[in-house]
C-alpha cells in the first residue's frame, strides 16, 4: 500500500498496531510535546547555533526548585555564541529552517527542492556562530605567589628568551621574572608585551631577535603549526641559532614536530629540549606546573632554575619525543575524563538531580580530585572562563589519535572524546575553558 492511497486527516479514526500488542482503536491527532524541557533545550540549541543573541537561561527555577545551568551572562567570558528570546515554535525545527533567514522561515513553508538544498548547505556550512572574544588575561605580574617565595630559587645568570605570552606563557614569564631571571619576550600580538616590559622584561621585535639576544629561549604557542612557524618562518628562530644557543619547545606538540625542530636546531649547532607542561592557568601563575623534559641533558641542567620557578617538578625522560608522548598520554586521560564528567553532569541535570549534589557526593568517593571538582564547579557556574582553552585540548586529542594511528593502538574512547570536543569547538567554544565541553554534552 502506498502512502498516496491513504491520506489521514486530524480526527480520522484508525487502528493502531505495535509489534507484540493487539491492535487498538485510535484517532489521528497533532503530535504534542509532553516534555517541555526537551522543547526548551531545542529552542536553546537553535538559538545557540544561530549565533544572533546570547544564551540567557537565567537560572530560572523549574518545578522542584531545580536550576538550569547553561547560561548566562554570569559576568565571565560568556561572550560566546548565544541567544535568548527566540520566539520560534517549540521543538527542534527541521534542518532547512535552521539555515534560512528566521523572519522568512516562520512566515512561509519552504518548497521541497529549496528545502533540500538548504538542508545540504546546512550540512556543509559551519553554523554561523560568533567567535567568542579572547578572554582577558587578568594576570598580576608583580605579586609573587606564596609557592614561588617558598622555593628560594637561585636564578641562573644566563639570558633567557620567551616566545608566546598566552595563558601559559604569561604565567611562566611572571615566575621567571619574579625569581630574578633576565627575560626577553616576544609575542605575535604586541599589545600583550607592554605589561611584561613594565614588570622588568626586555622586548624584542621578532623571534630571531630574541634568539640573538638570549642564551636560551623558551617557546610556548598554541599548536604544532605555530611552533614550526616560529622556528622555520620569516625572522624565525633558526636564523640566529648557532653553537652558543639553546632552544626549549614548551608548546604541546607531537613527537614528529618536536623531532623536526630538534633536527633543524642541531643542524645549526644549537642545543634542543622539549619541555612539555602539565597544568593550566592557575598552576602556570603559581609556579606549580609539572614539566616533562627530553633532549639535550646539558641544556636541561642549564634550565634548572627556570624549571624550578615555573614548576613543582621536572622530569627528564631521555631522547627527544619522549616528553611529548608522555604529555599526550596524560592529555588523553584528562580529555576522556572531562568528556565523561560533562556527560554525567548533563545526565544528572536531565534526570532532575541537582548537579551540586552530584559534586558533593563525588567528593566523598575515590573520584575526589582537584581537576574533577574544579571542572564540575565550572560546569555548574556555566561561564567557562578560560583556564585551559578547549581548542588546545581538542588539538591534543587529535595528536594522540595520530600517535595511536602510527602505533596501531586503538583509542576508541579518545576518538569519541575528540568528536565531542570538536563539536563544542564548532559551536564556538574553542577559546572558552575546556569545561565548556559540557555545552556539547548538554544538547
Ligand atoms: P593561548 O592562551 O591560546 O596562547 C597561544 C599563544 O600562541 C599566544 O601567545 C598566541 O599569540 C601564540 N600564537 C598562536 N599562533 C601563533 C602563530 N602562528 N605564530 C606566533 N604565535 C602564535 O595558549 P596557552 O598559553 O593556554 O597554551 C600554549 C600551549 O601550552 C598550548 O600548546 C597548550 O596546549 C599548552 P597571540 O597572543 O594570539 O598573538
Amino acid at each position: 500500500m502506498s502512502s498516496e492511497q491513504f491520506k489521514f486527516r486530524i480526527g480520522d479514526p484508525v487502528w493502531a498496531k505495535m509489534k507484540g500488542f493487539s491492535p487498538w482503536p485510535g484517532v489521528v491527532v497533532m503530535p504534542h510535546r509532553t516534555n517541555s524541557r526537551v522543547a526548551d533545550d531545542d529552542a536553546e540549541f537553535d538559538a545557540l547555533i544561530s549565533g544572533k543573541q546570547s544564551v540567557k537561561k537565567s537560572a530560572k527555577k523549574e518545578a522542584g526548585g531545580r536550576k538550569r545551568n547553561i547560561s548566562e551572562d554570569s559576568g565571565s567570558t560568556a561572550s560566546g555564541p548565544s541567544s535568548s528570546t527566540n520566539k520560534k515554535p517549540r521543538g527542534r525545527p527541521p534542518l532547512k529552517q535552521k539555515v534560512d533567514d528566521s523572519s522568512e522561515r516562520d512566515a512561509s513553508p519552504v518548497p521541497y527542492s529549496s528545502s533540500k538544498k538548504a538542508a545540504v548547505s546546512g550540512l556543509l556550512d559551519r553554523p554561523s556562530v560568533l567567535r567568542p572574544a579572547s578572554p582577558a588575561l587578568g594576570i598580576d605580574l608583580v605579586t609573587s605567589s606564596q609557592t614561588l617565595r617558598e622555593k628560594d630559587i637561585q636564578p641562573s645568570k644566563l639570558n633567557f628568551g620567551f616566545l608566546g605570552l598566552g595563558i601559559m606563557g604569561s604565567g611562566m614569564v611572571k615566575n621567571l621574572l619574579n625569581s630574578g631571571h633576565q627575560v626577553t619576550v616576544w609575542n605575535r600580538t604586541t599589545d600583550k608585551v607592554k605589561d611584561f616590559v613594565e614588570a622588568g622584561a626586555k622586548e624584542a621585535l621578532t623571534p630571531s631577535d630574541v634568539i640573538a639576544e638570549c642564551d636560551i629561549t623558551f617557546s610556548c604557542v598554541s599548536d604544532p603549526q605555530a611552533a614550526k612557524d616560529l622556528v622555520f618562518g620569516n625572522c624565525g628562530v633558526l636564523q640566529e641559532i648557532n653553537t652558543t644557543k639553546g632552544y626549549v619547545e614548551m608548546t604541546s606538540v607531537d613527537s614528529d614536530t618536536s623531532q623536526d625542530i630538534a633536527e633543524a636546531i642541531s643542524l645549526k649547532g644549537g642545543r634542543y629540549l622539549e619541555a612539555q607542561i602539565q597544568g593550566s592557568k592557575c598552576q602556570a601563575q603559581d609556579g606549580t606546573l609539572v614539566v616533562l623534559v627530553a633532549g639535550d641533558r646539558s641544556l636541561f641542567d642549564d634550565c634548572q632554575s627556570c624549571f624550578q620557578a615555573i614548576g613543582k617538578n621536572s622530569f627528564y625522560l631521555g631522547e627527544v619525543g619522549n616528553a611529548s608522548k608522555m604529555n599526550l598520554v596524560l592529555q588523553t586521560m584528562i580529555g576522556v575524563t572531562l568528556a565523561g564528567l560533562a556527560e554525567g553532569m548533563a545526565l544528572a541535570d536531565r534526570a532532575g538531580l541537582q548537579q551540586k549534589d552530584v559534586m558533593e557526593v563525588l567528593e566523598l568517593t575515590g573520584l575526589n580530585c582537584p581537576a574533577i571538582l574544579q571542572k564540575g564547579k565550572a560546569i555548574i557556574d556555566g561561564g567557562f572562563p578560560t583556564h585551559q582553552p578547549l581548542q588546545h585540548m581538542q588539538k591534543d586529542l587529535k595528536l594522540s589519535l595520530n600517535m595511536g594511528d602510527q602505533l596501531e593502538q586503538p583509542l576508541p574512547l579518545t576518538a569519541s572524546a575528540n568528536e565531542v570536543f570538536k563539536h563544542a569547538k564548532r559551536l564556538g567554544y574553542g577559546e572558552h575553558d575546556v569545561s565548556a565541553v559540557y555545552i556539547r554534552a548538554r544538547f
